[in-house]
């Protein structure tokens, strides 16, 4: 079978952060039409459906008649997804690198190009998460308490938890008893 890896790395650079490399425009909602992707990325749309079937992290969604597609999440561009903001579980994490921690802990988790930090359900996630940069560290952040104190979260369509920032005094890093919060 076709290897799609490498045309679903350049899938996600066009969905989510150059659609001018192939010469498209997303609408304000991030959707791209299918047959200005397939013509932009050179696949058949049998190519395409298969990509967003089986993507491991379900990063694609296309519209009811597979006229459109998007991202499902981490877009530098600015779109809206729609999403309405609902209220997390208590912990999430965040799966990042020991060298980016003192920065963490002075700035708090910041969404850099994204257009929002980005938090995993679960550690197993997170570590594979901070496993793209080297060797992963796992940070818990208290997301019920940022919750109740106002701080809204939002559900992508496949599973990963956004919000715009996460200051210090909601994470724990490795090695910290839980307390010293503010
Ligand atoms: C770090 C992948 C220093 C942050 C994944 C991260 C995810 C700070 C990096 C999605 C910082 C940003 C997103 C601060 C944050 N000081 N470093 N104050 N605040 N950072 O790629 O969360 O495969 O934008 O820890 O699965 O790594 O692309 O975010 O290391 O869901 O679909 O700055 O990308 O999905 O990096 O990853 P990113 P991320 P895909």
């Amino acid at each position: 079978m076709r290897n799609y890896t490498k045309a679903s790395k350049f899938l996600s650079l066009v969905l989510r952060h150059k659609p001018e490399k192939i010469g498209i425009q997303l609408d304000r909602r991030g959707w791209a039409k299918v047959p200005e992707i397939l013509m932009g990325v050179n696949l058949t749309m049998e190519d395409l459906e298969h990509i967003v079937e089986t993507d491991e992290k379900q990063r694609y969604s296309f519209n009811d008649d597979k006229t459109l597609i998007r991202a499902n999440q981490g877009h530098s561009i600015p779109i809206d997804l729609e999403l309405e903001a609902v209220e997390p579980p208590e912990t999430l994490y965040h799966g990042t690198i020991g060298q980016f921690l003192g920065s963490i802990k002075k700035e708090g988790l910041q969404r850099r190009s994204r257009q929002f930090v980005h938090l995993s359900k679960d550690v197993e996630t997170a570590l594979a998460v901070g496993r793209r940069r080297g060797k992963p560290v796992v940070l818990q952040i208290a997301s019920g308490r940022m919750f109740e104190d106002g701080y809204e979260f939002f559900l992508s369509e496949n599973g990963v938890w956004l919000t715009k920032e996460a200051p210090s005094s909601y994470i724990k890093f490795p090695g910290e008893s839980a307390g010293k919060k503010e």
